[in-house]
């Protein structure tokens, strides 16, 4: 951490980021937001953010509220301003340039998920492990975890409210990409993507189902699809939506994956990740179903909990409706008096509280870089059931 407020001896953390398209204004929100609605032990300073194009990343860094903009992300690593790295840019360039910031005792912030492939992964994690020994941290951007909905299911769980976990059931839903004149995104293109809804929103349930439960994933078997081979290319895009352009380009990644495991703990998980959901905006709908009772989310309905106790009366049981609003729930309190809702936006700056109380308590920040290299090993046992049409594969036991 860089200096001492004047103030109250609070410490600032500069915070340099790396791409400013949809993840970028998303975690630019979070750094503006966190400090304002939380008490945090560390003040974050948006310094810098990096991306090629000298213009468009002068007008980010005004829009989204940075200091200074530069166009060559190692000269963002190597500032004596910047003390951790926040990389939201394609999954073909987390691997350097995370590992760099780290080597350059960086703390890392990455986007999800973790690399585009098992190797890459694994030399991620090998160098936050190098990191951690010297007090250096990273952090994989597994953002849902932090919906307050998300965090009390997961309480729920550990606190043994619905008994011995039996089955889990998984679907990450959006629509758009059903028509099949949408046009290609690096989201598309398995060089930049690593793969397509497996990797992109298969990646999140499958850290959820982990999370909410407690366990790992032991084992898989999968199907991948892809539905559209060939796209316009775009001329232009905001956000996922773009605008064609003239010709057409392939489609090299699944547009949609359905699997199924093993917990660690003996249930059973099935999931569906897929893109061509037409109706379904961004459905994350999760059920794990215990020895006595059962938890429900669905991320189109995000301040709902739905909670069923098998004790209940029979007469009068059934799936109670909590509404995770209230200052007694995670992360209750800081925003608007009790009942009032929270966003898609709201976990970002979540993260980003809960990263900087971690750094500035010295603890490892969650989930790591071996938790998001486990994840990737998941998605890539997933892929290679799929392409050997031959089924089961099993998973190691722990990350590293
Ligand atoms: C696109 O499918 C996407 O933006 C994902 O990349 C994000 O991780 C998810 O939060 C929303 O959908």
């Amino acid at each position: 951490m860089t200096e001492h407020a004047a103030a109250g001896g609070t410490t600032t953390l500069g915070v340099g980021m790396v791409g400013y398209a949809f993840m970028g204004a998303a975690h630019s929100q979070a750094w503006r937001t966190a400090p304002r609605f939380f008490d945090l032990p560390t003040m974050p300073r948006m310094r810098v953010v990096a991306g090629r194009d000298p213009q468009a990343v002068r007008a980010a860094a005004d829009r989204l509220g940075w200091d200074d903009a530069v166009t060559d992300w190692r000269e963002l690593v190597a500032r004596d301003d910047v003390d951790l790295v926040d990389v939201c840019t394609p999954g073909d360039t987390h691997a350097e340039i995370a590992i760099a910031a780290l080597e350059a005792g960086k703390h890392v912030l990455c986007e999800k998920p973790l690399a585009n492939t098992v190797a890459e992964a694994e030399a991620m994690a090998a160098a936050a492990r190098t990191a951690a020994e010297r007090g250096v941290r990273a952090m994989v951007g597994f953002t849902y975890r932090r919906v307050p909905a998300i965090q009390l299911a997961r309480q729920l769980v550990a606190e043994g409210r619905i008994g011995e976990v039996r089955q889990v059931r998984a679907q990450y839903l959006q629509d758009w990409l059903s028509d099949p004149k949408a046009p290609l995104s690096w989201r598309l293109d398995k060089k930049k993507a690593g793969s397509g809804a497996l990797g992109d929103i298969g990646a999140h349930v499958v850290d959820l189902a982990q999370f909410i439960t407690g366990q790992r994933l032991t084992g898989v078997a999968g199907l991948l699809e892809t539905f559209v081979r060939e796209r316009p290319v775009p001329a232009s895009f905001s956000g996922l939506a773009g605008e064609a352009g003239e010709g057409t380009g392939p489609v090299t990644v699944d547009d949609a994956a359905i699997f199924f495991g093993r917990l660690s703990g003996g249930g059973i998980a099935s999931f569906e990740a897929t893109r061509f959901a037409w109706g379904r905006k961004n459905a994350i709908r999760l059920e794990i179903n215990g020895s006595r009772g059962s938890v429900a989310f669905d991320f189109e309905d995000m301040n709902l909990l739905h909670f069923y106790d098998a004790d209940d009366d029979a007469t009068t049981a059934g799936f109670r409706r909590i509404v995770v609003t209230e200052p007694e729930h995670p992360y209750g309190g800081h925003w608007w008096p009790a009942g009032h809702g929270l966003g898609y936006e709201h976990a970002f700056t979540h993260q980003v509280v809960d990263l900087v109380g971690d750094l500035a308590a010295g603890r490892q920040p969650h989930p790591s870089f071996d938790d998001g290299l486990q994840v990737q090993r998941v998605l890539d046992a997933i892929e290679r059931s799929s392409a050997s049409g031959s089924g089961w594969v099993d998973l190691p036991a722990a990350a590293g």
